[in-house]
């Protein structure tokens, strides 16, 4: 009985419906990037983490957030830029952070997460550390030049970093055959000194442990390893929608995946009674949350001042 991973996933699920019910309300305040379909790979690889184990991750970043434990009232009022998000409302569904968490920050530009996980890694390694840090990023994120520098440095410095490739098959409309002369995200890893393995986004509990084996093996000083994890996104890239009238992508394609839900599935694997009674918290907590980011209130037009590099005057004087 995996009561845990289902708890995790569904409430993801559910969350994400809501965002996409609310969205055409325009109470939400950002562009939100939906990972209906790719939660399994957020949840088995968090379900293998300790609390200081830390997380970096992108624009498509609600499951990853939620799955590593950040705070769901924080992460719905970001989405509607109130003030009490979890970056008082200034950087959105995209930006997503909650330090006590673990999750260090997501981010829209494609790519610079990666370096930032390996820079985090490197510090735990001088502290002598046997934390872990896990870079979450998308196929098309390989293709920035950022990818095989981080991958060189991470295995030059034998990093403490698993590197988590959701491999959805598209970055935007263009399918990753269309993109890469040798679409082997896992081959490439290898070409740096990282070893890499290829797992499927829709069974939860092998990536889970799966990934407490490899983790065990990075504390341990073994260095850097990569998932390229199998998945695939069911909604338009951007926004609550479905996008298969697009025509860069059949919902015949999409069918087995939706087929293979492991939502669906672990929950049809629980008695009645206890898939119920997690239905019902979640629920309730769902609304809560989105409760709490409607009754919130926007942040004052001083906070335009805050939050800025030059608004500490020690640390300003210090690179003076
Ligand atoms: C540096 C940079 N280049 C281009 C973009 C525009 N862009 C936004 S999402 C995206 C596709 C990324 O695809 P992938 O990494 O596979 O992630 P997915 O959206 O599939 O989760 C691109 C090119 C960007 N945000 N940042
Ligand atoms: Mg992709």
């Amino acid at each position: 009985m995996h009561a845990r991973l289902y708890r995790s996933l569904y409430r993801i699920r559910r969350v994400e419906e809501e965002v996409a019910r609310v969205y055409a309300t325009d109470k939400i305040k950002s562009p939100v990037h939906l990972s209906i379909g790719q939660e399994a790979a957020s949840v088995g690889v968090c379900e293998a983490l300790r609390d200081d184990d830390t997380v970096f991750g992108t624009y498509r970043g609600h499951a990853l957030y939620l799955a590593k434990g950040g705070d769901l009232n924080a992460m719905v009022a970001e989405l509607y830029g109130k003030a009490t998000g979890c970056t008082k409302g200034k950087g959105g569904s995209m930006h997503l952070i909650d330090p006590e968490a673990g999750v260090m920050g997501t981010s829209a530009v494609v790519g610079t997460t990666i370096a930032n996980a390996a820079g985090y890694a490197y510090a735990l390694k001088l502290r002598r550390s046997d934390a872990v840090v896990v870079s979450f990023f998308g196929d098309g994120a390989t293709e920035e030049g950022v990818f095989a520098e981080t991958l060189n440095f991470a295995a030059l410095k034998q990093l403490p970093v698993l590197f988590v490739c959701e491999n959805n098959g598209y970055a935007i409309h263009t399918s990753q055959a269309r993109r890469q002369g040798r679409p082997d995200i896992a081959g490439k890893a290898e070409a740096f000194g990282v070893p890499a393995e290829r797992l499927d986004g829709n069974d939860p509990v092998g990536l889970r442990d799966r990934t407490e084996q490899v983790l065990a093996d990075i504390r341990a000083g073994g260095g850097p390893r990569l998932f390229e994890v199998a998945t695939y996104r069911w909604r338009e890239h951007v926004g609550p929608g479905r996008d298969f009238k697009l025509g860069y992508r059949s919902e015949a394609e999409c069918d087995p995946w939706v087929a293979a839900d492991p939502v669906a599935r672990l929950g049809a694997e629980l008695p009645d009674d206890v898939r119920a009674a997690i239905d019902g918290e979640v629920e309730e907590e769902v609304v809560a949350a989105f409760a709490f980011a409607e009754d919130s209130p926007f942040p004052g037009p001083h906070e335009l001042m805050t939050d800025l590099f030059g608004e500490d005057a020690d640390a300003a004087a210090a690179y003076a």
